[in-house]
């Protein structure tokens, strides 16, 4: 799906701003039918659920309300009308006035309502969407909804990460013309100093049989480098400059649908030439081993929750830069496409992962690993998750799949892949992937239960991601029992299925200001001392390819006695102040800049 933009045939006007707003339990049957009362009001792009003083908003499970009054610009008459929503979370209904235009499930992708003929160009009609926050055994991520004695829902899920919802992501009126470009795919590749850009563009409208289609490469300074007709190609880029980690380079593949000889539609797609490829246990970008630093992240912030927010998105990226991270990982659910725009032109590395968390009953069961019964069984998660899992892989591939900044694609965090029908679940996940994009390595995030003995699924994928919290979770303040143990975790999955490894997760809570001599866990020191020993680990194992420390910054979650306001394994805290760690890592990784460690030179 392509990203909405200006173009000369194309206009767009933003939606953000304060919507109406109300609980579905006290909208009336017919929320759409008129004016939502009573008139709270609440921001677009923001989770609903931090802003507001009342409990019953904060912890409501079911349907909320959000509406607004569009005018449509008078210049549109003849033109197509497009209502694009970056994500609501999680499903949505959408109408105009009284009309249902658009059903949605699934929080983090985007979809659009085709509005041509239902509203009038000069006119203003009312916009109202209902947000239904509810995970189930069919949802992805799931969860699971129970009714109290009172009567009310409940909701519970399988995963730390606080269940915020909204409108977390923009909302923009756009137009076409009735001729137009539904999408557009471009492949990079390098022979010798050459790019080559294999591209593929598909109209859609009144003259798609019958209409020409042009595109052009532009670079930075606006020089035409390369051009080729037909709606596919390969075009050639003499003395190319790559997107590179750390120097991104973006050309415009500028596209024109013509019909007799008049451009009737216009659309510029960004994209960068790089090539990834995994051979042996290097991660090669360009031909040249990457060793991925950075960090999982969650898109979160204190009352916005999980909207998205540029300012966040601006200092994020500067203190990732600070830190020496050259990468992260959209855990748990595929971010704002802003932000990958933002990786982009910035030259960070992304691993864009599914919203897939929480596929493993065995979390439920504690660290003995025994699940309470099977994860992957009809009455849990059987083939009707799979269709939907498989259904929101292909709308995160449709829109991500032109920036040169995703290099991989992580299907599931944390899934029971010790267990089976761990395998049946995820082959045909594999194998549709690999479908939609032969271009990009795959992974998935492997649990602590899943050992290097057990797992059922690491020879299909790439890479290994692992997760692991020795020292933390498992020997909890004994670093040097915890030290043995993960090396030789590692070089099991090393051995077994010789591929890539890198660590996708470790890390330990920390309570910034506690100070210890010792090795106390909570402490500022006991984070710095947890991440130096997985390095000196990390840094005797050859076939390792990165690290992703868990996590960017403390992140709110569910409710519960496990955690103090929220998940404290950020280096950051969650309003962005370094914990000592922070300096540690710096030192580290701008000494690595983006190579092995063997191979590393010494600050
Ligand atoms: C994990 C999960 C992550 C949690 C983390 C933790 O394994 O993948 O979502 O936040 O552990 O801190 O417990």
């Amino acid at each position: 799906m392509l990203s909405p933009r200006t173009t000369p045939t194309r206009d767009l006007v933003g939606l953000d701003g304060l919507w109406r707003f109300a609980l579905g339990t006290r909208a009336g049957a017919t929320p759409w039918a008129s004016r939502l009362a009573p008139p709270l009001e609440v921001p677009v792009p923001a989770s609903y659920n931090d802003l507001f003083v009342d409990p019953e908003i904060r912890d409501h499970v079911g349907v909320v309300w959000y509406q607004r009054d569009v005018r449509v610009p008078r210049g549109w008459t003849g033109e197509r009308v497009i209502l694009r929503f970056g994500s609501v979370t999680h499903a949505a209904q959408v109408y105009v006035d009284q009309r249902l235009v658009a059903e949605h499930t699934g929080g983090y992708t985007p979809f659009e309502a085709d509005l041509t003929g239902v509203v009038e160009p000069g006119a203003e009609f009312r916009l109202t969407v209902g947000v239904d926050n509810r995970l189930t055994n069919v949802t992805i991520p799931p969860g699971t909804v129970t009714t109290g004695p009172d009567g009310r829902e409940r909701q519970s899920y399988l995963h730390d990460f606080y269940n915020y919802a909204g409108i977390a992501r923009p909302v923009r009126l756009y137009s076409t013309p009735t001729t137009f470009v539904e999408d557009v795919t471009v492949v990079t590749g390098r022979d010798g100093t050459a790019g080559t850009v294999q591209y593929r563009v598909e109209a859609d409208g009144e003259h798609a049989d019958t209409v020409t289609v042009r595109v052009r490469a532009v670079d930075e300074s606006g020089r035409t480098v390369a051009e080729g007709h037909g709606p596919e190609g390969v075009l050639r880029i003499e003395d190319v400059t790559l997107w590179q980690p750390g120097a991104a380079y973006l050309y415009d593949l500028v596209v024109e649908l013509t019909v007799d000889g008049e451009t009737v539609d216009s659309y510029t797609q960004p994209f960068g030439v790089r090539t990834v490829l995994v051979r042996g246990t290097d991660f090669l970008i360009n031909g040249e081993p990457f060793y991925f630093t950075g960090f999982g992240k969650h898109e979160d912030t204190p009352v916005r929750g999980k909207g998205h927010d540029d300012a966040y998105l601006v200092h994020d990226f500067q203190l990732m830069e600070w830190t020496g991270a050259n990468s992260f990982r959209t855990s748990h659910y595929p971010y704002a496409e802003e932000v990958l725009d933002f990786a982009d032109r910035h030259g960070i590395v992304v691993i864009d992962e599914t919203a897939a968390v929480g596929l493993n009953l065995g979390v439920q069961g504690g660290l003995t690993g025994v699940p309470p019964t099977p994860t992957f069984a009809p009455e849990n998660f059987g083939g009707t998750t799979r269709d939907v899992h498989a259904q929101h892989l292909r709308e995160l591939i449709e829109r991500d799949r032109n920036h040169p900044s995703v290099v991989m694609w992580c299907l599931a965090n944390e899934p029971a892949s010790n267990e089976d029908g761990a395998r049946d679940y995820f082959e045909p996940l594999v194998e549709l992937a690999r479908k939609l994009d032969p271009t990009r390595p795959l992974t998935y995030a492997a649990v602590m239960f899943a050992t290097p003995q057990n797992d059922q699924i690491g020879d299909l994928f790439d890479v290994l991601s692992i997760n692991r919290y020795y020292g933390w979770y498992l020997f909890t303040g004994d670093l040097a029992t915890a030290e043995g143990y993960l090396e030789q975790d590692l070089r099991g999955w090393v051995q077994r299925f010789g591929k890539p490894v890198m660590m996708s997760e470790y890390g330990a809570d920390t309570q910034p200001g506690l100070h210890s001599v010792w090795d106390t866990p909570w402490s500022e020191e006991y984070q710095s001392d947890f991440l130096a020993m997985y390095h000196r680990v990390f840094d005797r194992i050859p076939e390792f390819v990165g690290e992703h420390v868990w996590n960017f910054a403390d992140f709110q979650t569910s409710p519960g006695i496990h955690r103090v306001d929220g998940n404290k394994k950020g280096v950051f805290t969650r309003d962005r102040k370094p914990k000592s760690a922070a300096s540690a890592l710096r030192r580290r990784w701008h000494g690595l800049d983006g190579r092995k460690p063997g191979e590393a030179t010494a600050d």
